[in-house]
Parts: structure tokens; C-alpha cells; sequence
């Protein structure tokens, strides 16, 4: 057992920690751990439906250990980075758990992530090992694998399917061989941050903080070995991987079923056919669900919950769910540094409707303050700061940015306008950080500006989010040419081949001679917000 922290990782400091374990939050049991207890608890039971596939727990258990097996053999050992983007698929969950208990680290890539992103979380990393699926909606990961392995040579690539030149997952299934288990104060895994920033942020999370929220979330929405959780959305994202997502439901020891993809024709069969009582999804998504069961017949009559999160839902949307979807609404408003909000079952509809929930923890610190921290009057809004036993001290080997992000007394700064209700309750109001929430998917302004500036023409650009009538927000990119300007297809194109994820594209480019200032001299982004906001409502598409 290795009781060194990983280097670049911020610990909580010492009184707290204890505090944490003292109230029980923290419990010494490693994820690997939680899945072992599960399958001795009840080996039989379904744990995971995929496709065709339908794996008990003592199945999963097993291949994990096979796994974890074939990952030593590898290699790869205790504080090992490993990226892992795999879409949802069960091998994803065998992966993980192998990791966990070998103790090596997963680094959570997205199947949108493309090589500008797989590059720097491999190097940044410093990964040992990458794995993918062979394709996946019509992309071949193993051509992205051999990109960057021309620059990591090093780099083991592991491939679910067919694996070409690299090594198959399935030739991985070893004999189990009995690990050392990790301790639970250590990192198990790097989730990605949606970041404001040149670049993506690595996110450290332990077995200890992350468990205790997925068994807070198990427990905030009533789940038991009778939940039957659909996983729509990418299965590696925070919120349905532990709000209370894949995780929570193992951990309540009912039955995890993947989609691999959301829409309404996708998974409206497989509720039906899987008895699904639960699911979380985008608003976006929410959105298109609402219209496509209110014009056509499924049976949906098993949902008794629908989570959404990662956006702000519209009111209207909102008070939709019930007549329509005939399952109760849950609102969730979290982050993949921590603090997560839900409402709660028992809220009254005005809450469910028009709040983003409260924290799940009696010990989440949450504090609304002005400009210059401090505390707005009660009810008005401000930045949400928040500290608490889930909630990060610090972004993986980041040091001058955490100076940024983190106040000196550890709250970190999330970057959202919120306004907190006399019953704890959060409303998002909006944004601080530089940032485009694309319908859930979160785009940094600063690292889409910094691929743009490479372009010879451009002399200067700023992305703003627009307004959209279905992912909320879309992005517009104002650029200042250098000389005669391209044409916005090859602005795209030369992104695109920079090996961007296609989320982060911006969906409009506008030429501008010069940015709109703020009186300190800064490019006014909300002026130009504003501006684009305009000309939408002017001409609309
Ligand atoms: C979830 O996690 P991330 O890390 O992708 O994004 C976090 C950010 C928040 O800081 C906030 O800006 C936004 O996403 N957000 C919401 C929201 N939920 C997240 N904004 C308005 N309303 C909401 N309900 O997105 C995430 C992680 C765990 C659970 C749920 C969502």
C-alpha cells in the first residue's frame, strides 16, 4: 500500500480530513472495493445491460480482477495514468474497476475529444497507456491512437474489438492475482474539468470524496437493488457516472443499462423493454424527449425519475416533465470538481421547478459573494465559492492556476452566478467564467481562441456564447482579420485538422474590425454577447 500522494495533487489539510472521517463521510473503502462487497453480497443479480450482454455482478467482479490482471502484465502498476475514452459500452466499467484496483489512475476522456485534447491528456499525464474502442459513430480511434503515438511512442494502446497493430482488451483477461489494495485517501482517478482556460484541467478525485458522494446521491434518490438506471449520456462524465449515475447504482446494487446513444428512438425501446426507473439527462435532450413522447406512443410507465443537470433547464421545460413523461423531475446542478445540488423528492413543486437543488452534504460550504468575496445580502446574486468533503483543494499539477481558482482558505470558485434561497436551495443565475455551455458540453473560450490565433489571418478573436433555442447556448467566434480574410469554412476546417473536438467548433464566425473594451482596457465579451445576441433576434435562422 503506497501512502505517498500523487505528486501534483492537493491534498485536504489535516484537520479536515479527520473531520470528514469522523462524521462518516469518509470510510477507507476503495471504488474496487465497493464492487467486491457488492458481488459477494449478490453474485447473481444483474449489474449491467449492454446490447446484448447482461452481466452479473459476479461477472463484472471477475473481469475486473481478469483485467486488473492483464493490466499488471501490461506493466502498469499503482499511480499509473491511463487514459481511458471508451463510448458507453461494458467493457468501460470492466476497465475502470481493473484500474482501480490496481491502483493505476484513469484520466476520463470524452469519444468527442479528438487529438488536440488525446494529446495533451496523454502527455500532460504523462499516461502510460490509452484505451479505445476500435470505432464508434463512425470514427476510428485507432487512427487517433496512431497520431499520438507518433508523438508518445511510448504510449500503450489497448483496444476494445478489433485492435490492428495494438493490443486487444480481450487478450488482456489474465488469471486474478491477489493486488495490494489501494488506500482510499489516494487519487483514483483524473476527471476533466470544463475549464475557462488555455487548457483542459485535470480534476483529482479519491475513492474516500467520491464515494462518499455517490453514496449520498444512492441515498438523496431512493435508489435500491429495484433501480434500473439508463445511462444515456457519455458514461465517463461526472454526472452519470455518480450523481448518483452508474456508481450509485452498483453501490445500491441495482441494474446499470447503456445506451450508446440517447435519442428518443434509441432509448425510448430499451426503457420499455429494461423497465428503466431512472435516467439523467441534458436539457437539451430533456427537451427532444418531451417532444418526441408527446407526439408518439411508447411506454414509458416504468420511469419513476428523470434527472437533469449539466445546464440550466428552462422553467417551461421544467414543469413539462410530469404531464408529459408522467415521472417525477430532479434537478441537478454539478460539478466534476464536487459540490453537487439536487432537489429533493419531497420539495415542493415551485423548488423542482424554478431551483437547481441544494448541496447533498450538511458539510458542503457554500458561499455567494461579490467581486471582491464578500458575502452579497442574503437572497442577491453572486459567485457561488464552495468547499466541503467531495469538493477539490486543487487542480492535478496546476499551481499557479490554482492560486486562481481557490481562495487562500480553500473554497474553490466555480465560476457560476447564483442566488441562494432561504431553504439552501441554488438558482443559476449565469456565468463568470469565460466559458460557452453548449447544451451540457462545456467549452473554455480561451483554448478555442488560442487554436484560432494560430491561423496566419487571424489577428485577434474572442468566443462568446450566443443564445440557442436548443442547447441553450451556442458559440460565435469574433475574429479581426490580418489582412484579407479567409472564409469561415476554412477557419473551421483549420480547426477541425488542429484536431478539435467538434463541440468546440464554433458555430459561427463574425468579422470584426475592433473588440468592444471594458473600462479597464479588456475585450467586453458581454458587449459582444450582446451584439451577436442582436443580430440573431434581427435575422433569425
Ligand atoms: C456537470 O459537471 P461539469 O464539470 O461538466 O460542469 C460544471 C458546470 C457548473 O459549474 C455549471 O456552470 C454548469 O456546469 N451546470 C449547470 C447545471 N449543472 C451544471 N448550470 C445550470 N444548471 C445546472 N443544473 O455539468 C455536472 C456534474 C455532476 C452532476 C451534474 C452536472
Amino acid at each position: 500500500m503506497s501512502n505517498s500522494h500523487l505528486h501534483g495533487f492537493t491534498p485536504w489539510p489535516a484537520d479536515f480530513a479527520e473531520r470528514y472521517r469522523a462524521a462518516g463521510y469518509w470510510q477507507g473503502q476503495t471504488l474496487g472495493g465497493m464492487l467486491r462487497e457488492q458481488a459477494a453480497a449478490r453474485p447473481e443479480r444483474l449489474a449491467l445491460v449492454c446490447g446484448t450482454r447482461r452481466w452479473s455482478y459476479a461477472e463484472l467482479d471477475r473481469r475486473s480482477d481478469q483485467l486488473a490482471a492483464g493490466f499488471a502484465r501490461l506493466g502498469l502498476g499503482p499511480q499509473d495514468r491511463v487514459v481511458v475514452q471508451l463510448p458507453n459500452m461494458a467493457e468501460f466499467f470492466a476497465v475502470c474497476f481493473a484500474l482501480f484496483r490496481l491502483g493505476a489512475i484513469p484520466v476520463f476522456a470524452l469519444p468527442a475529444h479528438r487529438r488536440a485534447e488525446l494529446s495533451h491528456f496523454c502527455s500532460f499525464a504523462a499516461a502510460r497507456a490509452y484505451v479505445i474502442a476500435d470505432q464508434d459513430g463512425g470514427f476510428d480511434y485507432r487512427g487517433l491512437a496512431r497520431e499520438i503515438r507518433a508523438e508518445q511512442p511510448e504510449l500503450q494502446v489497448v483496444v476494445v474489438g478489433d485492435a490492428a497493430e495494438f493490443t486487444a482488451l480481450d487478450s488482456l483477461y489474465g488469471t486474478p492475482r491477489a493486488l495490494p489494495e489501494p488506500d482510499a485517501g489516494q487519487v483514483a482517478f483524473l476527471q476533466l474539468s470544463g475549464g475557462s482556460t488555455g487548457l483542459p484541467k485535470l480534476i483529482p478525485r479519491t475513492h474516500d470524496d467520491y464515494l462518499y458522494s455517490v453514496r449520498a446521491s444512492a441515498d438523496i434518490c431512493g435508489l435500491s437493488e429495484q433501480s434500473v438506471y439508463l445511462c444515456a449520456l457519455p458514461v465517463a462524465h461526472n454526472f452519470p457516472l455518480s450523481s448518483p449515475g452508474s456508481l450509485g447504482v452498483f453501490y445500491a446494487g441495482g441494474c446499470v443499462v447503456l445506451a450508446r446513444r440517447p435519442s428518443p428512438d434509441d432509448v425510448f425501446p430499451l426503457i420499455a423493454a429494461e423497465r428503466v426507473t431512472l435516467t439523467a439527462l441534458v436539457p437539451p435532450l430533456a427537451m427532444v424527449w418531451l417532444d418526441a413522447a408527446a407526439s408518439r406512443r411508447f411506454d414509458l410507465s416504468s420511469l419513476s425519475l428523470l434527472q437533469v443537470g449539466g445546464a440550466r433547464l428552462s422553467d417551461e421545460a421544467a414543469a413539462r416533465v410530469r404531464p408529459i413523461l408522467g415521472c417525477a423531475l430532479q434537478q441537478v446542478f454539478g460539478m466534476a470538481e464536487g459540490l453537487v445540488n439536487y432537489t429533493r423528492d419531497d420539495d415542493p413543486d415551485a423548488l423542482v421547478v424554478g431551483s437547481q437543488g441544494r448541496p447533498i452534504s450538511p458539510d458542503d460550504e457554500v458561499r455567494v459573494v461579490d467581486d471582491e468575496d464578500l458575502p452579497v445580502p442574503a437572497g442577491e446574486v453572486g459567485h457561488l465559492l464552495t468547499r466541503g468533503p467531495y469538493t477539490i483543494r486543487g487542480y492535478y499539477l496546476a499551481e499557479e492556476h490554482n492560486a486562481r481558482a481557490f481562495t487562500s482558505d480553500g473554497f474553490y470558485r466555480t465560476g457560476d452566478m447564483v442566488r441562494q434561497l432561504p431553504t439552501g436551495h441554488l438558482v443559476v443565475e449565469g456565468r463568470a467564467k469565460d466559458q460557452i455551455n453548449r447544451g451540457g458540453d462545456k467549452v473554455a473560450a480561451e483554448e478555442v481562441e488560442n487554436h484560432l490565433l494560430a491561423h496566419p489571418a487571424v489577428h485577434d478573436v474572442a468566443l462568446v456564447a450566443m443564445p440557442d433555442a436548443y442547447l441553450g447556448e451556442r458559440s460565435c467566434a469574433f475574429v479581426i482579420a490580418r489582412g484579407q480574410p479567409v472564409r469561415a469554412p476554412e477557419l473551421l476546417r483549420f480547426l477541425r485538422e488542429r484536431g478539435l473536438a467538434q463541440y468546440k467548433i464554433p458555430d459561427r464566425i463574425e468579422y470584426i474590425d475592433r473588440f468592444p473594451q471594458t473600462s479597464v482596457g479588456k475585450v467586453n465579451k458581454r458587449a459582444l454577447r450582446e451584439h451577436i445576441a442582436g443580430l440573431l433576434q434581427a435575422q433569425p435562422v
